[in-house]
């Protein structure tokens, strides 16, 4: 209640400070670009926290194709594959204070959440699917992210025609209620094709940004120095950073 009151009491006083600026020129031009700013600033926000269209299960395609990458060309994979990913760990490291090593049990028991969500791929092809897993945001939240970190890396097991695939995206994305790490489609553990173990789902962004076949989640400050410098694979060959849809 006593925070409560005081930013009313804040509310007010800024209102006050407000409507008297506003009475001179200089001061009201400045108001209009101020309100003019925010209200940018709001829509933008809007856009950038805003639900993925969900869909019923009804609408979930026949098959959901695999694209780039369709499986990862190593013996470890393939022995990882055959072991059902006893093995596999997804690394949380880079500019969190707890690293974390998680196996596929550790994702399991975490919290989940399940979205029927449309892809969509710059090639021109949609399918809907449902996707299972926790947040990145809760991982993320166990590993406590440093003050310096501005961006989350997402490394992957393949190479698309001989460089390691990789991703990135900001902390708005990373907390996005729907951005998961995926470790069931349609009600199964993740096909090979799709990125089996684990792989990104970023519902508010095109196809290339969902990394699959993921090993390692990197909390970075900036995208220098990694891959080629633009923030992802596809980036680096003149791709969008920010692939909204
Ligand atoms: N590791 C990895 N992730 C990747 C790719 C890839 O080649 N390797 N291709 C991307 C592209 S362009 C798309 S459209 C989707 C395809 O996901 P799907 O194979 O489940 O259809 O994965 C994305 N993530
Ligand atoms: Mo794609």
């Amino acid at each position: 209640m006593k925070r409560r009151s005081l930013l009313v009491g804040l509310g007010a006083a800024a209102v006050a400070g407000c409507s008297r600026i506003a009475d001179s020129g200089p001061g009201a031009r400045a108001l209009a670009a101020a309100e003019d700013w925010h209200r940018k600033a709001q829509r933008l926000f809007a856009a950038r926290t805003a639900l993925a269209p969900e869909y019923d299960r009804a609408a979930i395609s026949p098959s959901f194709r695999g694209n780039g990458s369709l499986t990862v060309d190593t013996d470890a994979y393939r022995a990882s594959l055959a072991s059902g990913f006893a093995d596999w760990r997804l690394n949380v490291r880079g500019l969190v204070r707890h690293p974390l090593s998680l196996s596929m049990d550790n994702i399991r028991r975490l919290p989940q959440r399940t979205q029927v969500t449309r892809h969509d791929c710059v090639e021109g092809w949609s399918a809907i699917g449902e996707w299972t897993g926790p947040q990145l945001g809760l991982i993320l939240s166990a590993a406590q992210l440093l003050p310096q970190a501005k961006y989350v890396v997402f490394r992957c097991a393949d190479r698309l025609r001989g460089a390691p695939y990789y991703e990135s995206i900001d902390l708005i994305d990373a907390f996005h209620p729907q951005t998961i790490v995926a470790h069931r489609l349609n009600g199964e553990p993740l096909p090979e094709r799709n990125g089996a173990p684990l792989r990104l789902r970023v519902e508010r962004q095109l196809g290339y940004k969902h990394a699959k076949y993921l090993t390692a989640i990197e909390a970075v400050a900036s995208l220098d120095g990694i891959g080629g410098g633009a923030g992802g694979y596809w980036e680096d060959r003149g791709y969008q950073w920010y692939a909204g849809v």
